[in-house]
């Protein structure tokens, strides 16, 4: 706001001429190479779905300008007005970026903002519950997911369904020998319809601290997804259609089977018309100890409603628990039968997430110390990120947020020290990124998912420290996902400002609707922060995951009103 004389003293007249013909050129010559320039479509960029009365707004300006109003949509009149600050270079990107902050707003309403000399934004919102229908379709997005059912649900006059899909899941052996064992039901993992205990874990563990975190909000937030019951949360159903697939997952001594897959991608086809077979692959230390950590987890966030299974979970996880405590080593799954994804991972760090949610659940002492023995020797117990790859810091959020008496007050120091350095390293990234992008200036395979679950973490520091930047940090997140970003668009289908048209989804595509299943956040750019197309071939940046989508429903979760 300070800086209308920096603005101007940078030549006003020469810049947005030079701005013009940056952009002109980016449309003639598509540069750079992967990203076609119609990707970027405003150089206002803001969270288009909205923000909260009583938190900080700020929107990105990548031309030069001086003022911006903010106009009522309603009938409008200029409600606020202001002078931008900047311009920041923005490395990523290779940008001169400017900054808009209509912060002190707190009236309702579907606003723009404008900008003389370089346009209008898209609408958005100022209001309490200004995130609740994202959150809805982001449920509803999670919902579409499952397989071993028939789903059907309609959203803005389009009804996205299809038949039961995957009953015959699944063969015990690809050369035929060993027949079947049931393991229909949980969630397609991603734009293929393969089903993987990896991914499942780090998806359910998010989501399950999402409830712990804002049972308040979510509680009451009903969702209209079958099957409808009073007993359990809407929100809980939709994970517990996870959690009895996971139960299914489990062998009779204890061990998890790694995965339910196809020997290979199949075509894009409706769920229900691939029918080609699928196999487990065989149990893998790291399922197993991922397994036992959410089904612990769920025993007691279960509890209150249904006590039944929250029983069954508990004695499944225990039971993957000591068939662990048997098989020390690390146990990678034969993975020679399939070419599709595997989520092979090096890291055991399931077995101290496993260790921690029994303890919370249990009390038994004999999981804190194994937990304690193990967390004692890490050199990084917190990470700034976090991933299927590595839940550590979801056994640290359970840790620390611990109920039980008999923790060492030592370590418990020293996990709370790391996880405020780790939240500060976050903080830091994001003030450096032109974009207050968390996760900084790292572009990799799923970021977006890694950028929405970096909330948690600044979620988490919040809880320890009361300071608001960890707050603000996390809405960080969201508004660069819903629009505050270089292509001005939101990265959620069906959500905001030109969100993807094209992900890579074979539902989606087998619809073909005209818009793909709603509520589904892309994979985003890679390897650089242009690098990014709603291409639906483009499986590494426009692919959907249930680890992202999780993770936006945490990021969405901690903003909904109580
Ligand atoms: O999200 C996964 C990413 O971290 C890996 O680099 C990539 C290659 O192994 O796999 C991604 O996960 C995909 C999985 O293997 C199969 N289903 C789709 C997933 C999202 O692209
Ligand atoms: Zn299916």
């Amino acid at each position: 706001m300070m800086a209308t004389q920096q603005a101007s003293g940078m030549k006003p007249i020469v810049r947005p001429i030079r701005w013009l013909i940056v952009l002109a050129g980016m449309a003639v010559l598509s540069w750079p190479a992967q990203t076609p320039a119609a990707e970027v479509i405003n150089p206002i960029r803001l969270n288009t779905v909205g923000f909260l009365p009583e938190l900080p707004k700020q929107a990105t300006i990548a031309m030069a300008c001086t003022n911006f109003q903010l106009v009522r949509s309603r009938n409008g009149t200029v409600l606020f007005s202001g002078t931008v600050s900047g311009p920041n270079w923005n490395s990523d990107t290779a940008e001169n970026l400017f900054t808009a902050d209509f912060s002190s707003v707190r009236e309702s309403g579907e606003f723009t903002l404008r900008v003389p000399g370089v346009g209008e934004s898209a609408p958005f919102t100022i209001h309490p519950g200004a995130f609740t229908s994202t959150y809805r379709t982001a449920m509803l997005g999670m919902y579409l997911w499952r397989c071993g059912t028939a789903v059907s649900a309609t959203c803005e006059g389009r009804t996205f369904a299809h038949d039961a899909c995957h009953t015959n899941d699944a063969g015990l052996d690809f050369t035929g020998g060993k027949g079947f064992h049931d393991a229909t039901g949980g969630w397609h993992d991603a734009g293929d319809f393969n089903k993987y205990v990896v991914n499942a874990g780090v998806s359910v563990g998010v989501m399950l601290r999402a409830w712990e975190d804002f049972s308040g909000a979510l509680k009451s937030l009903k969702l209209q997804l079958p099957p409808e019951t009073n007993a359990v949360p809407d929100y809980l159903r939709e994970v517990k259609w996870e959690l009895d697939w996971l139960l299914k997952m489990q062998a009779a001594d204890g061990s998890v089977y790694h995965m339910v897959s196809a020997r290979k991608f199949d075509r894009f086809e409706m769920p229900e018309d691939e029918v080609e077979p699928r196999y487990f692959s065989s149990w893998s230390s790291a399922a197993t100890a991922l397994t036992a950590a959410m089904l612990a987890q769920a025993a007691r966030d279960y509890r209150p409603f249904d006590a039944a299974f929250a029983d069954r979970c508990l004695q499944a996880a225990q039971l993957s628990y000591a068939f662990l405590a048997q098989h020390p080593g690390r146990q990678p799954t034969d993975r020679q039968p399939f070419s599709t994804g595997i989520y092979q991972i090096r890291s055991e760090s399931g077995r101290l997430w496993a260790a921690a949610e029994l303890w919370e659940s249990t009390g038994h002492t004999n999981y804190l110390h194994d937990f304690e023995t193990v967390a004692q020797n890490l050199d990084q117990p917190v990470a700034p990120e976090f991933d299927y790859g590595d839940v550590r810091d979801l056994a640290m959020f359970t840790y620390l947020s611990s109920h039980h008496p008999g923790r060492d007050p030592g370590l418990v120091r020293s996990v709370s020290q790391a996880l405020q350095d780790a939240a500060d390293e976050v903080v830091a990234n994001a003030t450096a990124e032109g974009y207050a992008r968390p996760l900084g200036t790292k572009y990799f395979w799923g970021c977006n998912g890694t950028v929405a679950r970096q909330t948690a973490l600044l979620h988490a520091a919040e809880k320890i420290s009361a300071n608001p930047k960890y707050r603000t940090t996390a809405l960080g997140a969201l508004n660069y996902l819903l629009g505050r970003n270089y292509f001005g668009r939101s990265f959620v289908t069906g959500v905001g400002f030109e969100p993807p048209l094209h992900p890579h989804d074979r539902l989606s595509a087998s619809l073909d609707l005209g818009v793909p299943c709603p509520g589904r956040l892309v994979g985003g750019p890679q390897p650089g922060a242009r690098d990014w197309a709603d291409s639906q071939a483009d499986f590494t940046r426009n692919e959907i995951a249930i680890n992202w989508n999780t993770a936006l429903i945490y990021a969405l979760a901690e903003f909904l009103p109580e």
